[in-house]
């Protein structure tokens, strides 16, 4: 039996963090599509049930087109059960103002609820999950109880935890769950793929989200595919890309550069040397240490970059390199001025190097 377990989708997210209002809106009709590529996958893989572990929708107040995607998605998939655990973020919103829920979706409440999925053998599949918060969060553990002859999953939303933490809702004991039969622990909240072994019989994984929608978000994006085999009380599981684009943070060192060009075409290497989709979000992060008197314009290299991705910003991180030995010597204006700024006790070492590179910006013509 197959099954998919995905979390943290927060369909109808603003977007709006880095990406003008243009590219932000595409961006979320993207996380539809990518929604939508997943529920083909189960079509086509003929997957037997969809388990979301949280955070389906980012907010409350959802936007007509992402409550109507999930909806098509239920409507025209009869045969397809989808597991819908609320958690933090997205609590209410599908549910609104609906009277009748449709067979194959199936809810959980502040107490544990189990489902039974059999297979074709006979074997028995078990999901289980509760919705944690402030009141059950402590007590929660203790009352599920799993038959250990079942394949059980179990499906919870929160921070992974070896304790119960009692300021925070969102935890999930992880110590707690040991030795209760799990096979499978279903988990969302982290929004990068995480597998763990659980105790000598389980695991537990957060698949994390369908797309990175920021630069905290970086990698590779998808949802887990588990193969079952109840009655054998084995599976397999398959991490299964399908994000639409990369985000990727690229730090890249430009230690010993004299000029914008050298910065220029350390960047060109550093991509040549990996493949990244024009179609990718990219945050380059310059660091290392630079010439004194090499400007690093970031405007002329986002311009010369910027085509070459579907999102592009630069952050200079890079400190100047003061070869103070050879101002020592130096009878000029510059090196008079640095070993005057050197030998000044009151000020810092890092003030020192920000005040020298300024000055000998202006001593040379340059813009400070
Ligand atoms: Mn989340």
């Amino acid at each position: 039996m197959k099954l998919i377990h995905c979390a943290d989708l927060h369909l109808d997210s603003s977007m709006t963090a880095n990406l003008g209002s243009d590219k932000a809106k595409e961006r979320k009709n993207e996380l539809l599509l990518t929604f939508n590529r997943m529920i083909q996958y189960a079509k086509d893989a003929n997957v037997a049930a969809i388990l979301i572990a949280g955070d389906l929708f980012d907010k409350k107040k959802v936007a007509k087109t992402a409550l109507a995607a999930v909806w098509k998605a239920i409507y025209e998939n009869p045969g397809t059960e989808f597991f819908y655990l609320q958690g933090n973020h997205g609590v209410g919103g599908l549910l609104d103002g609906v009277e009748e829920i449709p067979e194959n979706l199936k809810l959980f409440k502040e107490t544990w609820s189990s489902y039974v999925l059999e297979d074709k053998a006979g074997g028995k599949v078990t999901v289980s999950a509760i919705e944690l918060n402030e009141k059950n969060k402590i007590d929660a553990y203790e009352s599920l109880v799993l038959n250990p002859e079942d394949f059980n999953i179990v499906m919870l939303h929160g921070q992974e935890s070896e304790h119960s933490d009692k300021d925070k809702t969102e935890v999930v004991n992880i110590r707690a769950l040991r030795n209760k039969g799990i096979d499978y622990l279903a988990l969302g909240h982290i929004h990068s793929y995480k597998e763990e072994r659980l105790d000598s019989r389980g695991i537990y994984c957060y698949p994390g989200c369908l797309e990175g929608r920021g630069f905290d978000e970086c990698g590779e994006h998808g949802f887990v595919l588990l193969d079952i085999d109840a009655a054998g009380r084995s599976f397999t599981r398959t991490f299964v890309p399908i994000a639409g684009r990369k985000v990727y943070t690229l730090e890249i060192d430009v230690t010993g550069c004299d000029t914008v060009m050298d910065v220029l075409s350390r960047i060109e290497t550093k991509l040549s040397n990996d493949r990244y989709s024009q179609s990718s979000l990219m945050k380059f992060v310059l660091t290392g240490e630079v010439n004194l008197e090499c400007e690093i314009d970031i405007s002329f290299l986002l311009k010369h970059f910027e085509d070459s991705f579907y999102f592009l910003k630069i952050y200079d991180e890079t400190k100047p390199h003061v070869d103070y030995e050879a101002y020592a010597l130096d009878i000029s204006l510059k090196g008079e001025f640095v070993r005057t700024v050197m030998n000044d006790a009151s000020i810092s070492d890092g003030e020192k190097a920000d005040i020298i590179r300024c000055g000998i910006r202006l001593l040379t013509g340059g813009e400070a």
